[in-house]
């Protein structure tokens, strides 16, 4: 928080950048072009069939459900209370006693409206790839030679993986376009620098920017060879200097990594805050971006002959065929 505020008090754009309210919720549904539109009613619809997953802790809920007629998984996060909200918080909500107990009191606070929001993201139409990515359920550590990733990950994800046309649509600038923070693009060595759709981009606590190259042909960390260092340098480099630019925040604060396996195979890096515990920054999914350059430095093929670990749910369909390889 200390760090938003040195940031606001330079710099009037970063204000309006963390302050801009997340209202927005996807219209996929309604209009299949991943356009979005502002105070939209359209959750009234949803009916629930299950909780996937919920966590006190994280305060979300994963939900599938029905939106007109099609399947559709809805996220709830409460979001984190802002040290700028505190004022607002103090002065404008009303208090509801629970106990009091010598110097001890607890109450129900109910905040304004607008301090009281709810993050929402819906992906509908969803497939059953999606309701399994988000329902809670035991996982698998896979062991992949280079063998198995040609003979049974590569055909898979073939014709199994997620459809990245959201990547697409940021890439040509058909959504997102408003929130890209830099872009380098050229074709080659380029890429697009925007939030990830986890980041209300309210506080820098829970900092998550997302690298997408302009390549299309690299798939993951698989594919990479040295051939792709200038890529991966250009993008360390100026995303760096963008990310310090535009919130103050310098490299030793950041956690620069790639997936394997990434849920989606078109060649993304992630950049998230050192000490936010994202989703998927575990050692069993998460190669530092610096110790990909390295490696590829010191063998130009690592990660296309590397045998590489990475867990996958019990109901992974690949999971299914690593199995029946006899490799599980
Ligand atoms: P990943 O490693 O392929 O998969 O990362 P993961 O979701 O299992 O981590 C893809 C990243 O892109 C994730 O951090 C997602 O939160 C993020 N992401 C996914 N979608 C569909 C979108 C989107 O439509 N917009 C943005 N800005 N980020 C997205």
């Amino acid at each position: 928080m200390a760090d938003v505020s040195a940031k606001r008090q330079r710099d009037p754009e970063a204000t309006k950048e963390l302050s801009h309210q997340t209202k927005t919720v996807k219209t996929d549904c309604e209009n299949g072009r991943g356009e979005s539109e502002n105070e939209t009613n359209l959750l009234s619809g949803f009916q629930t069939t299950i909780v996937l997953s919920d966590s006190a802790r994280e305060k979300n809920i994963f939900v599938h459900g029905k939106l007109a007629d099609q399947n559709a998984v809805v996220i709830l996060e409460k979001t984190p209370i802002r040290e700028d909200a505190l004022a607002d918080i103090f002065t404008a909500s009303t208090l509801k006693l629970e106990m009091r107990n010598d110097i001890y009191s607890t109450y129900r606070l109910q905040a304004p409206p607008h301090l009281n929001e709810i993050k929402a993201t819906l992906v509908c139409p969803a497939t059953e790839k999606h309701v399994n990515k988000y329902q809670r359920q035991e996982s698998f550590l896979v062991e992949e030679t280079a063998e198995d990733y040609q003979s049974i990950t590569l055909p898979y994800i073939q014709k199994q993986s997620f459809s990245v046309q959201w990547v697409y649509n940021i890439l040509d600038k058909k959504a997102e376009s408003e929130r890209i923070m830099f872009e380098d693009p050229d074709p080659e060595l380029g890429f697009v620098l925007l939030p990830d759709f986890k980041w209300d981009q309210k506080q820098l606590d829970d900092l998550y920017l997302i690298a997408i190259t302009h390549q299309k042909n690299v798939k993951s960390l698989r594919d990479l060879t040295s051939e792709h260092l200038p890529l991966l340098q250009n993008i360390f480099q100026k995303a760096k200097e963008a990310i310090v630019k535009h919130y103050s925040l310098p490299a030793s604060k950041l956690r620069v990594y790639l997936h394997y396996q990434p849920s989606y195979f078109h060649l993304h890096v992630h950049f998230t805050k050192l000490g936010y515990e994202a989703p998927g920054c575990g050692v069993e999914r998460a190669h530092l971006l610096a110790d990909v350059i390295q490696n590829l430095q010191a063998d130009p093929n690592h990660y296309k002959t590397r045998t590489l670990y990475f867990p996958l749910r019990a109901d992974d369909g690949l999971l299914t065929r690593f199995k029946e390889a006899g490799r599980l």
